[in-house]
């Protein structure tokens, strides 16, 4: 090489260095002012072990897989909203698609009223649906093959998708989603977020497409020393805390409860959703992944927060993560219902760009 060439190449070399990785050699692609490793690190260090109930039948799945079973479709002018009262003697246990479809789509000539808009990928999901449906619940994702079907009972329970993975070993191979950023008062957030294909019904309510579910920890800035956590079930969830909790190797011990994956802390009955139903947590399956999902953080115009790379770029999705069809059993009653939203920002200071 002459050596005006291998100028250039320096130059080249120096330039890109630059362009991904700042100053210092720092790295932080999802633009929170926190460099990317410290962020894997810290998340590593304090991950919790989960244990999923005896005999769950919907384990975890990842996002990139279950995306792959799902399509986006935008709400027509009928039948969009749900029936204003849950009646459990209707819904419990059977969320029949004929039932949904007399009762929501009357005024759609019993038709389907929503639009395919098509095949979802974890890269394009969130611009898709913002172009094309507003990004304020204009549409919803139709997953575990009902799109394919036409139509599913129980939005899908039936589906080969919705069992997730199960076994010590698989679970290893499926990822935690962790959120990390600057607290309050320079502390560290570590949010550990788990995804479930399918939510299945606890006394009757909550059956749907998609769970998400998280548990978070608070940290010192350096990301040493755990200060408190929070385990997140329905609703308001409970204060920090650092009480004594159960421990594996150093790691939090949490108890994913059946079929609706909220999370608590020890063994048995708990307070569940709704003020007559209860979860049930036991010591089943054992999930804790060699390895974590750093998805970032959602874009934010103003601070510059992004997601960590392209393929994590649907945690800027705002619709449900489910089927909302009539023609899958969707009451959108809290019985049979839409899928959640993906609370990504919930527990950030206000200050923030949520
Ligand atoms: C609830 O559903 C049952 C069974 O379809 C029906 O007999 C009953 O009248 C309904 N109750 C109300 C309050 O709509
Ligand atoms: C919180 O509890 C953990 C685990 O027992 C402990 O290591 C840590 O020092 C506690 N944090 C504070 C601030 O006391
Ligand atoms: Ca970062
Ligand atoms: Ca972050």
């Amino acid at each position: 090489m002459r050596p005006g060439l291998a100028i250039v190449a320096f130059w080249a070399v120096l330039a890109e260095f630059s362009i991904s990785y700042g100053s210092y050699g720092m790295v932080d692609m999802d633009g929170d002012g926190l460099d990317d490793d410290f962020e894997m690190t810290c998340a590593q260090r304090f991950k919790p072990v989960v244990y999923l109930a005896q005999k769950e039948e919907f384990g975890p799945i990842t996002v990139d897989t279950f995306l792959q079973s799902c399509y986006l479709r935008k709400y027509g002018t009928c039948g969009h909203g749900g029936l204003s009262s849950v009646n459990i003697s209707d819904t419990a246990g059977f969320c029949l698609w004929e039932t949904a479809v007399s009762t929501r789509y009357a005024p759609c000539g019993f038709k389907d009223p929503d639009t395919t808009l098509g095949p979802c990928t974890p890269a394009t999901l969130a611009s898709e649906a913002s172009a094309q449906c507003g990004g304020a619940d204009g549409c919803y994702i139709r997953c575990l093959g009902c799109q394919e079907t036409g139509k599913c009972e129980n939005l899908g329970l039936d589906q080969p998708d919705a069992k997730g993975t199960h076994g010590a070993e698989a679970l290893k191979n499926i990822p935690f989603y962790v959120h990390v950023f600057r607290d309050t008062g320079g502390t560290v957030q570590i949010q550990y977020w788990f995804f479930y294909a399918f939510n299945g019904p606890t006394d009757g309510f909550g059956t749907h497409q998609g769970d998400w579910e998280h548990f978070s920890i608070r940290a010192d800035a350096k990301c040493l020393t755990r200060l408190a956590y929070v385990p997140f079930a329905h609703g308001t969830p409970p204060p920090w805390s650092n009480a004594t909790m159960g421990e594996e190797g150093g790691h939090a011990v949490v108890y994913s409860a059946i079929n609706s994956h909220a999370t608590y802390l020890t063994v048995g009955t708990q307070p569940g959703g709704t003020p007559i139903t209860h979860d049930h947590t036991s010591k089943g399956e054992r999930w804790f992944p060699d390895s974590l999902i750093n998805a970032g953080e959602t874009t934010c115009a103003q601070s510059g927060r992004r997601p960590m790379r392209d393929d994590t770029k649907w945690v800027d999705f705002t619709d449900v993560w489910g089927s909302n069809s009539a023609f899958d059993g969707s009451l959108n009653n809290g019985a049979c219902d839409s899928g959640p939203h993906l609370q990504w920002n919930e527990q950030m200071p206000d200050s923030f760009c949520k």
